[in-house]
């Protein structure tokens, strides 16, 4: 496969001004006629004299040339390539292609997903419908008719308003759409299926009444509630918050069983795995609730950023995802809890997005090169992405930001641009120079603080000095030193803030205050401060960065009970566990230290405090954190030593287990408020630690849980617990009971697969193995790998690194299976193999040799022939 580099980007030598598709849509596939009216481009230098569309897995059978049908030699079909040798400054195009959706394993471009044709063309997937200038610096006007059997497909979708509507011969129908916004081909969509719709409206600030529509199949009619309602808040807060207002009459989403990523934001019909939108309480986890209200958003605010103003090239990727996450997760936190919005996001980036950018697919928030971009839609490019956006936001404080996200959007409406010109706007908008703080979207890699501090008692001088480095990544070395902005606070012996005042100051200062680091080394001298402070570090996660300082165990200690940041206090309490967790690894007579069973102690019986923050604060790091931290990670080893924490803590804390779980009684109606998911959260979380260590009026309690319950959260925290338990005749019949229940509803039998996929305790390679031979197992439906292959690899750490490298060989068999049929889903199963050289000889020898099995494939595709060459280089 060939490497496409940034630094080769050429506008496009033709645009598409207008296209005009019709679809006929019958069982054995389908014809797609595509009228394009296109132009030389004038910007366009020493262009070439020929047409090149792209295309992929198309059978051609014609292409007019102005209304002229080309004869052999006149056109070259390529098969990737459609190339017309000679063509005038302006024509018409007509191209007309046969696919075969019904065959379309791979899920992108038009495929059928139970019973009903759906599209998905980000990134490259319009090129497996119709030849076509497929990248989105090509931004044309579509107008779509699509014709089908009238009884199989009542519905039929695309973007825009529907114009036309009428019968055919046969029993078939058509509906023609039109889009009046000039859009990427990434951004076409088409939907025709039986489908039933949830109406409802939205009035917009400027008083246009917006027609809202959730297109389900039937059986999932009583689920669409929290979608919707969600959907208009996020129309509300857009308005409020960044002044933007949907453009289109309709805003649609339609709920798909089949689909390879969460949701996808093609304009006025959004498509969303069923997942990420479709919940209801008694079927739906309050994760699941938020997550939709998320996930909904984010398609949502891709209206404008993404949509209206979308990515030049995939390059430019993050301009539209870093923007967009970091837009939902300032929402998210506005509809819930921000310190928990903003721990949940740290802890996402420090557990998984630090692994990346550690690994050999570590890259930048904007990339040099790819081969494939599919493998680029990563947690760099969202995550960190919308880290980067974020700290552009403390540097210049809201006003100004908003200034800066106004001007970019009028700026670029209707354009195609680069997160350069992003950074661009912010500047001009705020005159702050951003110059080195560029730096984030070109170099890859976490930078790494390590602090130092001293007190002048007599001077009453506290100096903090701060040392920046940023490790090597593949085809990057000697790192320049970023922009980093570094919010502080000290606290004094009472544990409350000191005023912060920097030498050669007046005044009494902020108690937290943000400090630049632009330096490898910077010496901040803090003045007027009385006694020796405990320094409270990064405060709410201010960049996305490790930090290193030499707290002792009293200070976590203090700083989890007193810090006025409470992303510190929960940050405090993680380093003391992690502290503890290491120092009893591998040394079964150290106890474990009384001051972390009593610092939790303290957490649970505090009524008063914000139940939200104590049930995240209780909860010990991952496993998959703790191996991030590790220099060279011995999995058993760290599995073991976390496990002797958590039953120590669980044993000593029963009682105090107990009386939380009694408290924290249910609510009498279902809500996502944040008291009543962190009442459920810590509920569930003592039940677990009580089951965990065989507690049996625990197992009793949860027995009746799981049968009382009247909502999921609740019922499969109950499962969840037994199956994570020593109670095995209760787990076993607590399963078939939960299957029994919910048998018919896909989106609760991937949690039922997920639960046990991912048991530490039940979960070992032969029982996920017949869990692939279930009834239930759908090898054509990515949410089933994901729930069980993918929870097996990525959450059941202890099994998958079996030492004796079964579950290596396992996930490698896998992959190479997937690959032929779906190669997206087959390499995103390859991550957790990536990183071999993070881990100990005794399991990175048998990672790497099943890497080579996978890279030894005859006919491999190209999205996993990028990683696993890029991971064994
Ligand atoms: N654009 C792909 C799905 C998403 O990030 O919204
Ligand atoms: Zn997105």
């Amino acid at each position: 496969p060939k490497t496409i580099y940034l630094s080769e980007y050429r506008v496009p030598d033709f645009l598409v001004d207008h296209v005009d598709l019709r679809f006929e849509l019958f069982e054995e596939g389908a014809r797609v006629h595509s009228t394009m009216t296109m132009r030389r481009n004038p910007e366009a230098s020493g262009s070439g004299e020929q047409l090149e569309l792209n295309g992929d897995s198309l059978t051609l059978e014609s292409v007019h040339l102005d209304g002229r049908a080309l004869q052999a030699g006149e056109y070259e079909d390529r098969g990737e390539w459609l190339v017309v040798p000679s063509v005038p400054d302006a024509f018409e195009l007509k191209v007309v292609t046969w696919i075969e959706p019904q065959n379309n394993t791979r899920l992108e471009g038009l495929y059928k997903s139970s019973g009903m044709f759906c599209t998905q063309c980000e990134a490259e997937g319009f090129r497996c419908i119709t030849y076509f200038p497929d990248r989105p610096d090509v931004m044309a006007r579509y107008r779509t008719r699509i014709e089908a059997d009238k009884a199989a497909y009542p519905i039929l979708l695309s973007n825009g308003n529907d114009v036309d509507r009428g019968d055919l011969d046969g029993g078939r129908h058509y509906v023609t759409w039109e889009d009046p916004f000039p859009k990427p081909s990434y951004l076409f969509a088409l939907v025709a299926g039986d489908l039933v719709e949830q109406r409802d409206s939205f009035t917009t600030l400027s008083g246009r009444d917006i027609d809202l529509r959730i297109y389900i199949e039937p059986r999932n009619a009583e689920k669409t509630d929290h979608a919707m309602d969600s959907l208009k808040r996020a129309m509300r807060w857009d308005e409020e918050v960044y002044g933007r207002e949907y453009d289109l009459d309709i805003f649609m989403i339609v709920a798909v069983d089949d689909f390879n990523m969460g949701a996808m934001e093609n304009k006025g019909l959004n498509i969303f795995n069923s997942s990420c939108v479709l919940a209801r309480p008694e079927s739906e986890t309050d994760m699941a609730f938020q997550r939709i209200e998320s996930i909904v958003a984010h398609e949502y605010f891709h209206n404008w950023s993404g949509n209206r103003v979308t990515c030049r090239d995939w390059f430019q990727l993050s301009l539209k995802e870093g923007f967009t996450v970091f837009r939902d997760s300032q929402f998210s936190a506005d509809m819930g809890s921000p310190t928990v919005n903003r721990i949940e996001n740290a802890t996402l980036l420090r557990t998984a997005q630090f692994a990346e950018d550690g690994g050999p697919m570590a890259h930048p928030v904007r990339p040099a090169s790819y081969m494939e971009i599919s493998n680029f839609y990563t947690l760099t490019i969202y995550e960190k992405g919308a880290e980067v956006v974020r700290m552009i936001h403390t540097l210049l404080g809201p006003e100004l930001f908003r200034q800066g996200s106004d001007l970019y959007f009028q700026r670029h409406d209707g354009e195609a641009v680069t997160t350069d010109d992003f950074v661009k706007a912010m500047e001009d908008a705020s005159a702050k120079d951003l110059g080195q703080f560029r730096l984030w979207y070109e170099q890859a890699g976490t930078p790494e603080l390590v602090v130092e501090d001293d007190y002048d008692k007599a001077e009453q001088v506290y100096r903090l000095t701060i040392r920046q480095s940023i490790p090597d990544t593949p085809g990057q070395t000697d790192k320049k030193p970023q922009h980093i902005p570094f919010a502080v606070g000290l606290l004094d012996t009472e544990g409350n803030d000191i005023p912060l005042t920097l030498a050669g100051e007046s005044g009494s200062g902020e108690p937290t205050r943000v400090l630049e680091l632009t330096e490898r080394e910077h010496v901040f001298e803090f003045t007027g401060v009385g006694s020796r402070p405990v320094p409270s570090l990064l405060r709410n996660f201010s960049a996305p960065v490790r930090v290193n300082y030499p707290w002792n165990r009293d200070q976590l200690m203090f700083l989890m009970s007193h810090d006025s940041d409470g992303f510190n206090r929960w940050d405090a309490g993680q380093r003391l566990a992690v502290d503890v967790i290491h120092e009893v690894s591998g040394h079964a007579e150290t106890e474990v230290d009384p001051r972390l069973i009593n610092a939790s102690r303290t957490l649970l019986d505090d009524r008063d405090a914000d139940q939200a923050l104590v049930a995240k604060m209780l909860q010990l790091p991952s496993e998959a954190y703790l191996i991030e931290l590790a220099e060279q990670a011995d999995v058993q080893t760290i599995h073991h030593a976390r496990e002797r924490v958590l039953k120590a803590l669980a044993t000593a804390l029963r009682d105090d287990l107990m009386a939380c779980y009694q408290r924290q009684q249910p609510a009498e109606s279902y809500q996502v408020t944040p008291e009543d998911v962190a009442s459920r959260s810590l509920r569930n979380m003592a039940l677990a630690w009580l089951l965990h260590i065989g507690d049996e009026e625990a197992r009793d309690l949860a027995l009746a849980q799981f049968q009382s319950a009247t909502n999921m959260t609740d019922q499969s925290g109950a499962l969840r617990a037994l199956v994570n338990s020593p109670f095995e005749e209760e787990r076993s019949r607590a399963l078939d009971a939960f299957y029994q229940q919910w048998h018919r509803d896909p989106q609760v039998v991937e949690q039922w697969f997920s639960i046990q996929a991912s048991s530490p305790v039940s979960g070992d390679l032969a029982a996920v193995r017949r869990l692939l031979e279930h009834e239930a197992f759908d090898w054509k439906n990515p949410n089933k790998i994901r729930h069980v292959v993918g929870a097996f690899a990525g959450q059941n750490l202890v099994h998958f690194h079996d030492q004796d490298g079964s579950g290596y060989q396992f996930l490698a068999d896998t992959i190479r299976r997937l690959d032929d049929s779906n190669p997206q889903i087959a390499a995103r199963l390859t991550a957790p193999l990536t990183r071999w050289r993070k881990f100990a000889h005794v399991y990175s020898e048998g990672m790497r040799k099943a890497l080579e099995s996978v890279r030894d494939k005859d006919g491999l595709s190209r999205d996993v022939y990028e990683i696993v060459h890029k991971s064994l280089a």
